[in-house]
């Protein structure tokens, strides 16, 4: 049988890993010294991309790919997948939907329970021997009967909102569309963001929704509220929160996510009303191995000529070719 070459722009978990090295000639452009050269040997042959949502596949590396059929990659958001000009080359796109909607919603609803309950800080106070010397802590705030809005009521956010519902919030959203849900809708984030005691976004990253908290929205928020981010950093006007942050003009904030990463704006990560989190929201053994199991699963289906599992657009698996057999 013919083998299928597959470049790994960045690779999912070991058994994973081992799994697709059983099934593929798999061609390492992650930890190549020359990746030109790489490029130069193999590059007309890749048929597959292997990568995640952090390190991304661009245009430019498309370009150089020319027999590529399919991108395959760990992570809900494609942000930094060159997503239209995969679709116009007619390179299918996968993504690892769901598997991970209730870890990033467990992390999101930590995030506002430690930003409105100071978990950091007791954390601190304890550690330091301050509650020994100064005694009781300063109160916090209660979650219960406050409103949690959230910015993008999709698989996430859904999720999001059930927990909080949980917790005997009332919830509220702004998205593209009103749904079918019990939730208060906001057609628009300034609204929500008025009526929110903690603002969470949970919207895709891109440029359709690039800078959408800005200034305004954060002024709406106001000083006695919360955002908390698990969208992309994209999303928030970066030095917009930071005034903010400085000047009282908001509560505070408790991020997964910046606008640069892995090092964020030093002026952020210095702030003592902000909790911080690495980008790391899905970053659970079980959830990364389920992601990791739907890039080598994708790829099955793919090339064994069935249904893609998480297609980002619709796209027709060729017809198994026999005379691939019988070469
Ligand atoms: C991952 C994420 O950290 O799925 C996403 O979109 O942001 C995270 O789950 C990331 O994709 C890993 O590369």
């Amino acid at each position: 049988m013919t083998e299928i070459d597959a470049l790994v722009v960045q690779p999912i978990l070991p058994d994973q890993m081992a799994a697709l090295d059983r099934t593929y000639r798999l061609h390492r452009y992650d930890s190549a010294p020359d990746k030109a050269e790489l490029l130069r040997g193999v590059g007309d042959r890749i048929r597959a991309v292997v990568t995640t949502g952090g390190r991304g596949f661009t245009a430019e590396l498309l370009a150089r790919l020319p027999a590529l059929e399919i991108v395959a990659s760990s992570g809900v958001g494609t942000d930094t997948i060159a997503v239209d000009a995969c679709k116009a080359r007619g390179v299918a796109v996968t993504n690892t939907p769901d598997v991970l909607n209730d870890d990033v919603a467990d992390l999101g609803i930590g995030l506002v329970i430690a930003a409105m309950r100071e978990m950091p800080k007791g954390h601190d106070y304890v550690r330091s021997g301050d509650w020994g010397r100064q005694g009781m802590m300063g109160f916090t705030t209660t979650l219960t009967g406050k409103t949690l809005g959230i910015v993008g009521l999709g698989r996430i956010g859904t999720e999001v909102a059930n927990r909080a519902t949980a917790l005997k919030m009332r919830v509220a959203y702004t998205g593209r569309r009103r749904q079918p849900v019990d939730f208060d809708y906001y057609p628009s984030v300034e609204d929500l963001a008025r009526a929110a005691d903690v603002l969470v976004l949970t919207c895709p990253g891109g440029p359709a929704t690039r800078g959408l908290i800005g200034a305004a929205e954060l002024s709406a928020l106001g000083p006695k509220s919360w955002l908390v981010n698990l969208a992309r950093g994209s999303v928030v006007d970066e030095p917009a929160l930071i005034a903010a942050l400085e000047s009282g003009g908001i509560r505070g904030a408790a991020l997964d996510v910046y606008a640069s990463e892995p090092n964020p704006d030093p002026r952020l990560t210095r702030l003592p009303n902000v909790v911080l989190y690495p980008h790391h929201s899905s970053g659970s053994i079980e959830t990364r191995t389920r992601m990791s199991q739907m890039v080598v699963d994708n790829l099955a289906a793919w090339f064994g000529g069935r249904p893609l599992l998480s297609p980002l657009f619709a796209i027709e698996t060729p017809a198994f070719d026999i005379r691939e057999l019988q070469r």
